[in-house]
C-alpha cells in the first residue's frame, strides 16, 4: 500500500476506535477491543474505508509512528492505545511519573489553560510527554505551539493519578493551574 493508503487507513482506525464505531454500527468492548474481522466487513460495508484487509490493518500498526494501535496476541482484536474520546477503560496501571512532563498547545490557548488549569476536552485524558519535541509537534496541530512544564512528580504526590499508555504518552484526568508552568 501507498503512504497515501496506509495514513487514510489509521485515520479510519483512529475514527471508529476512538471516537465514533457507531458510524460504522461496530462495537468496543469495555475495554476498548474491536474484532478484526467485523471491523474489516463493516468498514467496507460501510465505504467508511476501502479496501480494508488484515494485511492493511497489520501494516498501520508496524508503521505507525505513534503507535497508535496494537493488535491482542490471539490476532483476533484491535485497539487504540490513546486518545479515546469514547467511555473505555483501557485497564492502565497507575504508575509514578517523572518529576517534569510536557503539554504542547497553541497561544491561543493559553490564557484559558492559565486560568482554569488543563482539561482533557473531548478526551478521556490530559495527554503528556517526556519530551518537548514531542510536546511542541503537538501543539502544532493547533497554531503557533506553546509548551507547558508540568509538574508531575508533585501532582503525583499530592494524590493525583497518572497512566503511561501502551505508546508511551502520559495520561491523568485533569492539571490545576498551580502545576504548569509557561515554558
Ligand atoms: C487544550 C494526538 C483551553 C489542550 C497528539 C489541547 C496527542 C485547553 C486541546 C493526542 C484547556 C485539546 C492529544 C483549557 C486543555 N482551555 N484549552 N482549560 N485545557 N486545552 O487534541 O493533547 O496523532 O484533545 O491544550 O499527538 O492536543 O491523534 O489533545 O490543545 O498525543 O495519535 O485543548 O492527539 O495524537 O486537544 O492531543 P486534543 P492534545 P494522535
Amino acid at each position: 500500500p501507498s503512504s497515501k493508503q496506509l495514513n487514510k487507513t489509521s485515520k479510519f482506525l483512529s475514527f471508529v476506535l476512538r471516537h465514533k464505531p457507531e458510524a460504522i454500527d461496530l462495537t468496543l468492548d469495555d475495554n476498548g477491543w474491536a474484532n478484526i474481522d467485523e471491523l474489516i466487513s463493516k468498514g467496507n460495508d460501510s465505504g467508511e474505508a476501502s479496501n480494508l484487509s488484515r494485511e492493511l490493518i497489520q501494516e498501520v500498526v508496524d508503521t505507525s509512528d505513534k503507535k497508535r494501535f496494537i493488535i491482542s496476541g490471539d490476532g483476533r482484536s484491535i485497539r487504540a492505545n490513546q486518545g479515546h474520546s469514547i467511555q473505555v477503560d483501557l485497564q492502565l496501571k497507575p504508575m509514578t511519573p517523572p518529576e517534569l512532563l510536557y503539554h504542547g498547545t497553541a497561544t491561543r490557548f493559553l490564557d484559558s489553560i492559565l486560568e482554569e488549569g488543563l482539561k482533557p476536552q473531548e478526551r478521556q485524558h490530559v495527554h503528556l510527554s517526556t519530551d518537548i519535541e514531542t510536546a511542541t509537534a503537538v501543539g502544532q496541530r493547533y497554531g503557533k505551539p506553546v509548551i507547558l512544564t508540568i509538574k508531575a512528580l508533585l501532582m503525583h504526590e499530592q494524590g493525583f493519578q497518572f497512566y503511561l499508555s501502551e505508546n508511551s504518552v502520559w495520561l491523568t484526568e485533569s492539571i490545576p493551574n498551580i502545576y504548569i508552568d509557561e515554558r
